[in-house]
């Protein structure tokens, strides 16, 4: 087929209009109304007929029947009916943007594929981040895994990275993913609970489920909340191949390392932000890009042989399991930068499909039996949701590289193979492609024996000792929000014998950890689950915790200045200079959006009126009051609210001297060392600098 790659025209190609993204009063023009712009497209019909009425339907007489004929009437409203497609079975929410992959150092004696031969070398990428239990419509910060697929558009056609920000999963065979999934979201006669596993059917699941125990850990702790999609590490969990040009291969671990570090949000934030901003995690990422503060990692990957393999304590194909990185340390070969947001979110973010099956020369599958089962589900699941074997003509999904095949017709065919010949083989003289030994994807010749059979292989049966791991790497305060976790989500279980059973895993896990939630719940320990295989203790790994791997600076984060009429602005001033020097954001919160007038007279603009802008959305906060506006808000419950939850949650807060009245009316009569008073704008850098830490961590031990 004489295709040439070249995509299909996107929306915006052939919908272009002028860009109505900004509104021209936001870049400080009066703007224009639409109706009175000149330069504005005619509105046509899908046809492209022009459109002279949009207001009223066509009808016979002034107050007279609407007419069947009037077709951009009934092609508009027709065309409505349709708008939505199923949403993903799972990580159904999402949000994507564009970036590309760039190798920084070529790795050709491990791979053959393009992307990697040499350093420098750029490849467009699209990756899209997801809650999964959650419907389309859910909220951001739910305690969930994260989804972090990537698309990888290279030259030799698409590679799809589709993993997770967990590096293990639930489940070690791929025929019980239905019923984790079903477990895990509402359930069917009541239709709730929405977006979280806190209730009996997932619990129940997983206290039957023993392999399911690592997973839980990280569910459990702090990775299930994280503060943006900009802070978290992406895995492609699975034990893949990469092979190279003569043929020999290796074993490879794919890691996402976030430049920013790693940062969490604490569990009573998570539940206020998704009141607060139910899109926080998608605003985060769009404003950040919009703002040229592109989000990057380093893809870093684990190799090894099968030597290593099989002296590995356990089996490199079980999903449920990791591989330390103190024991086969990361390497650095790239990185990802998203430096563009969608045009259209339906076009490109909810149709973009990707398929784990989706591999290019020189990278491989492994045996992991949950891999070989994902390479049936997504092209599957696909085909349901975009409606027909042709979602790779939609361009979010086309590669860029030419593409050429014999595959035609079926719904919404965009470019079927031209000339006669649309077989293989066949003697046209220009018949069409042919395939290509060399340069065509060749699988590993690995060698294969076995009986056929049922089985889950004694070299997958150690369900507690990463779990154990797991636990012991994490600091204190981590190891506590485990416990709270575990303790939340038991809690509201209602049937006791699943808190118990539970009790019973977390016992073979850690008994400390198993007394705290006992305590927690307020039952008694129950005995112990039996384990198929009795776990072993295996040395910690820092890398496993969140706070050892925290950011170092105030890049990427933001700072919320609570501010009143009165207001000192050179205090203002030096904090935004302070954050915009380490990279950070600022957002002003008012009592009132229009703003505040400062002591010297001048205007400023907030961002947030108090009631939507509590302290929970920002990284640290300032409050630069007048005693005047200090008193008044101490009368308003969000203002309170503001001062007490940053307190609460551990966050860093600046004050000027005059916000005494506020801070008593909160009930925050102590000060610590997480608190600094603003005597003068001199104080901010110091400020900013104290901030990037993540939290003082002291006043929530
Ligand atoms: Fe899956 C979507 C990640 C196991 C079946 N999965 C989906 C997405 C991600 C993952 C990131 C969303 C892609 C997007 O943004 O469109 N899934 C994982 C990881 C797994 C995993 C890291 C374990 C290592 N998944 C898994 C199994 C099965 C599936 C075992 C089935 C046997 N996953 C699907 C699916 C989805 C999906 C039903 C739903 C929507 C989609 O594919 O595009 O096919």
């Amino acid at each position: 087929m004489p295709d040439t790659g070249k995509l299909y025209p996107t929306t915006a190609d052939t919908q272009k209009s002028p860009d109505s993204t900004t509104h021209p009063a936001e870049a400080g023009n009066a703007g224009e109304l639409h109706q009175t712009n000149p330069d504005a497209p005619v509105m046509t019909t899908a046809q492209g007929v022009p459109v002279s009425d949009d207001q009223n339907t066509l009808r016979g007489g002034e107050r007279g029947p609407a007419l069947m004929e009037d077709f951009h009437f009934r092609e508009k409203i027709f065309h409505f009916d349709h708008e939505r497609i199923p949403e993903r079975v799972v990580h159904a929410r999402g949000y994507g943007a564009h970036g590309y992959f760039e190798c920084t150092e070529a790795i050709p004696e491990l791979t053959r594929a393009g992307l990697f031969q040499e350093a420098g070398k750029k490849t467009p990428a699209f990756v899209r981040f997801s809650t999964v239990a959650g419907n389309k419509g859910s909220f951001d910060v739910a305690r969930d895994v994260r989804g972090f697929a990537v698309k990888l558009y290279t030259e030799e056609g698409n590679w799809d990275l589709v993993g997770n920000n967990i590096p293990v999963f639930f489940i070690q065979d791929p025929i019980k993913f239905p019923d984790l999934v079903h477990s895990v979201k509402a359930a069917p006669d009541r239709g709730f609970p929405q977006a979280q596993s806190a209730h009996d059917n997932f619990w129940d699941f997983i206290s039957l489920m023993p392999e399911s125990m690592h997973m839980i850990m990280w569910t459990m702790s702090d990775r299930a909340i994280p503060r943006s999609f900009r802070f978290m590490e992406g895995f492609g969990v699975h034990t893949f191949r990469f092979v190279n040009e003569r043929g020999e291969s290796h074993f490879v671990k794919f890691h996402w390392k976030p430049k920013l570090g790693l940062q969490s949000v604490v569990w009573d934030e998570a539940v206020k932000i998704n009141g607060a901003d139910p899109d926080f995690h998608r605003r985060d990422l769009w404003d950040a890009i919009r703002a040229g503060d592109f989000p990057e990692w380093e893809l870093g990957i684990q190799v090894f042989d099968d030597e290593f393999a099989d002296k590995f304590d356990f089996d490199v194909l079980d999903a449920t399991k990791l591989i330390p990185e103190e024991e086969c340390p990361i390497r650095v070969v790239g990185r990802l930068v998203l430096d563009r947001t969608v045009d259209n979110f339906f076009a490109e973010t909810e149709q973009v499909a990707f398929c784990t099956q989706n591999i290019v020369p020189g990278i491989d599958f492994t045996n992991d039996p949950l891999l070989q089962g994902r390479n049936f589900s997504y092209l599957d699941t696909q085909t349901k949701r975009l409606g027909g074997p042709n979602f790779t003509h939609i361009p979010i999904n086309a590669p860029k590289c030419p593409f050429h095949h014999f595959q035609q017709d079926g719904h919404m065919a965009m470019h079927n193979p031209t000339g006669r010949a649309n077989y293989e083989p066949n003697s046209w003289s220009q018949g069409g492609p042919r395939p290509d030994p060399e340069k065509g994807l060749r699988s590993y010749g690995e060698e294969l024996e076995g009986t056929k059979r049922r089985l889950r292989p004694e070299s997958f049966a150690d369900h507690y000792s990463q779990a154990r791991q797991f636990y012991l790497s994490q600091t204190p305060i981590e190891q506590d929000h485990i416990a709270n976790g575990l303790t939340f989500e038991l809690s509201k279980c209602v049937v006791e014998d699943i808190r118990l059973r539970v009790l019973g895993h977390l016992r073979v896990i850690d008994e400390d950890l198993a007394s705290k939630v006992a305590d927690g719940l307020g039952h008694d320990l129950p005995e112990p689950a039996k384990p198929a295989r009795e776990p072993v203790d295996l040395k910690t790994s820092d890398k496993l915790s969140i706070l050892k791997n925290g950011p170092d600076s105030f890049k990427g984060r933001k700072l919320g200045i609570l501010v009143t009429d009165g207001m000192d602005k050179t205090v203002y001033d030096a904090l935004v200079k302070a954050v915009e020097a380490e990279g950070g954001m600022v957002e002003v919160v008012a009592p009132k959006v229009g703003g505040v007038t400062t002591s010297s007279g001048e205007k400023l603009k907030a961002n947030q009126k108090i009631d939507g802008g509590p302290s929970v959305l920002y990284d640290a906060v300032a409050l630069v009051v007048s005693e005047e506006g200090a008193k008044q808000l101490a009368e308003m419950l969000p203002g309170k609210q503001f001062v007490a939850d940053a307190f609460g949650h551990g966050k860093f807060i600046a004050s000027t001297p005059e916000a005494a009245p506020l801070f008593d009316a909160s009930g925050v009569n102590e000060t610590d060392d997480g608190m600094m008073t603003l005597k003068a704008a001199s104080d901010a850098p110091a400020f900013i600098k104290v901030c990037r830490a993540v939290r003082f961590w002291d006043r929530m031990a």
